[in-house]
């Protein structure tokens, strides 16, 4: 039996899938990633853009660069392993998917159970009335872009380095990786915490751990599975073995 087909066994007979993905699983749909080759990061440095003090001390750049994201997002389209993961959802009836991406492609492949643990690029939160709010404006008019409703300045309702997550999201993905007899996870270098961590309970717990990466990663020494493969190329083989 292929490591493919055992890893579809354990799928097919899994009580609950818990899905981690980064943005690996978005480069093939043409998102550049943070750390890879030609990396978002490698151009800029995290500190200087997505942290606080980077919004603090220049509000239009950082607004730039996440109109540049914005206006690059809405020309891709979700790639076969946003599908698949869609299809799985609808035929296993078992599995979630908590995603670090902001990028929405999930949703837009058709996932309905999805959780966003970094925030999305789509919504933003005026900082004057607290309040978030869906900001479609493709590309953005002035910088920084100004609250319609009171004037006030607004900023991306995305989670920032050194800023806590949403204790309510973060407890959410805790509970689906605490009660996960297997996780999946697709496309991370598992460097940002506490996302990382996620798996690491899943294991804890005694489930199973499989790991879909185009490289090694800190987490694969820890997984029962790794496949050294892009996310829609293997998802597909697996697939082959679930239908
Ligand atoms: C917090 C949103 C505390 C904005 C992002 C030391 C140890 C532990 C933690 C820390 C530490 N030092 C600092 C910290 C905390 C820090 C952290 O983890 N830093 C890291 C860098 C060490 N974490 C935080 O600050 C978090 N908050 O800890 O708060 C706190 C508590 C109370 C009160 C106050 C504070 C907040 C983290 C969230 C940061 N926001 N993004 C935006 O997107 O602009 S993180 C950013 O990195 C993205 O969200 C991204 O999703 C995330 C993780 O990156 P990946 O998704 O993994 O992407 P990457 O490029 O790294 O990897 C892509 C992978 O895909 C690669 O492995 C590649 O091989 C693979 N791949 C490529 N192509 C394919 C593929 N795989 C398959 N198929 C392919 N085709």
């Amino acid at each position: 039996m292929s490591d493919f087909e055992r890893a579809a066994e354990l799928i097919k007979s899994a009580k609950k899938i818990a899905v981690l993905t980064g943005a690996g699983i978005s480069a093939e749909s043409g998102v550049p990633t943070f750390r890879g080759r030609g990396g978002l990061w490698q151009k800029y440095r995290a500190e200087e853009l997505a942290t606080p003090e980077a919004f603090q001390k220049d509000p239009v750049l950082v607004w730039k660069f996440y109109d540049y994201r914005r206006r690059l997002i809405s020309k891709v389209e979700p790639n076969k392993a946003h599908r698949i993961l869609a299809e799985w959802e609808n035929s296993l009836g078992n599995i979630e998917i908590v995603t670090q991406n902001i990028d929405g492609l999930h949703q837009r492949a058709g996932s309905k159970k999805v959780v966003e643990l970094h925030g999305n690029i789509w919504q933003a939160i005026c900082l004057k009335e607290n309040r978030v709010f869906k900001f479609k404006e493709n590309p953005i008019k002035e910088f920084p872009p100004k609250c319609s409703e009171c004037g006030g300045l607004i900023r991306p309702d995305v989670v920032w380095f050194g800023e806590a997550l949403d204790p309510l999201i973060l407890e959410k993905a805790f509970n689906l990786f605490e009660s996960a007899d297997v996780a999946i996870v697709i496309g991370t270098s598992s460097i940002v915490y506490p996302a990382a961590y996620l798996p690491q309970i899943t294991k804890k717990n005694g489930g199973s751990t499989i790991e879909i990466n185009i490289e090694e990663t800190a987490l694969t020494p820890l997984a029962d599975f790794f496949f050294k493969g892009k996310a829609s190329d293997i998802l597909s083989q697996i697939n082959n073995y679930l239908s």
